[in-house]
């Protein structure tokens, strides 16, 4: 017998000498330390709900929203409120609507958890064009960028649902990226947002059958932007941004529009939660010192964008035609000039 079918052999032979008594011992052991080891997911969410800011919340049943001054938050557009959603945009053309929060954050270190829905009769790349979650210094502006004005300070949250450069074929849609606005940077809706983005990720939520969902945690200067779309309960990362330096005082909100295509945007929830970080004399120094958002090293971001420069196969072509060129040029010179000396030499005999 090879040595390997011997040693399987053997544990084979072992399993069986054990009495069923003690395997069955064994496991009830590994259940008891598994339930006492893992808290259950009931208690994470109470822990969780603990640190639930209402003040800066989006929640059911969405009280005076949209009428009432005591509400914490404000509707615009054709945004309009039902007890199951705050709906951004009907599945209708030329659309804008947002909602948002009137209470600037002051919190350092926070998670959004957005719940949403994007949902239409619109055919594949016959729907658009998406919704945007904003922190932003601004709030309750018109603009190009998912209803939301261009040029804007703070984070924007895309979820793309409509394709609208030719070059980016390369990526599947509905697609979800994270930009950094400074007040000068711009939104290019014609490139969907490629040449400004600092990270994104494919996220299928549209017409899904399952909630979808999405989570960006911010502390100590280090975004992540996760998403829950596949009905796994799980997160999936989708965009990790170190030295991302966001000033305190900037308005939650999100903003969708519709345009020839159209599509249902409706946000279910924004939950915005506190995550308690110790800091450095230093860095709250830092803090307090930042006026403007900033990225700290913007170069590692920089995405090779096919534009209308050439590329390295056109590059090559047109170097091997450029020379070819030449050749026959210097050729037909050549031979020009041959013709020329031959007649000149016929003239001189
Ligand atoms: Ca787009």
């Amino acid at each position: 017998m090879a040595a390997p079918l011997r040693n399987m052999a053997r544990q084979r032979s072992f399993c069986l000498l054990l009495p069923v008594n003690s395997v069955s011992r064994i496991i009830f052991g590994f259940v008891v330390v598994s339930v006492l080891v893992k808290p259950s997911l009931t208690d994470e969410l109470d822990f969780k709900e603990e640190f639930l800011k209402r003040e800066y919340s989006l929640v059911k049943p969405y009280r005076g929203l949209g009428f009432s001054t005591s509400s914490q938050w404000d509707l615009m557009g054709t945004a309009m409120v039902t007890p199951d959603h705050v709906r951004l945009t009907p599945d209708q053309q030329s659309r804008q609507g947002a909602v948002w929060s009137r209470i600037p954050l002051v919190l350092r270190d926070w998670e959004l958890k957005v719940y949403f829905k994007i949902h239409g009769q619109g055919k594949k790349n016959l729907h658009g064009d998406g919704l945007a979650i904003w922190l932003t210094k601004e709030r309750m502006q018109n603009g190009p960028v998912f209803g939301n004005m261009n040029q804007f300070t703070g984070l924007g949250v895309f979820v793309d649902t409509y394709p609208n450069s030719d070059r980016n074929h390369d990526r599947t849609f509905p697609y979800v990226s994270v930009m950094l606005g400074n007040g000068t940077l711009l939104y290019d809706h014609n490139r969907d947002g490629r040449p400004s983005e600092l990270g994104g990720c494919t996220a299928l939520a549209r017409n899904s059958v399952h909630d979808t969902f999405l989570l960006l945690r911010y502390s100590r200067n280090r975004l992540t932007l996760l998403v829950d779309v596949d009905g796994k309960q799980e997160w999936r990362e989708c965009a990790d941004i170190t030295g991302l330096r966001l000033p305190t005082g900037y308005y939650f909100g999100a903003s969708s529009a519709t345009g020839e295509l159209s599509d249902n945007h409706d946000i279910i929830s924004m939950k915005v939660y506190q995550l308690t970080v110790e800091r450095t004399p230093e860095e709250e120094q830092e803090d307090e010192e930042l006026t403007v958002p900033r990225v700290d090293d913007m170069k590692q971001f920089e995405v090779e964008v096919e534009d209308g420069r050439m590329s390295g196969v056109q590059l090559f072509f047109t170097f091997l035609f450029s020379v070819l060129g030449l050749c026959l040029l210097v050729v037909v010179i050549l031979m020009v000039y041959n013709r020329w000396k031959e007649n000149r030499r016929k003239r001189f005999y």
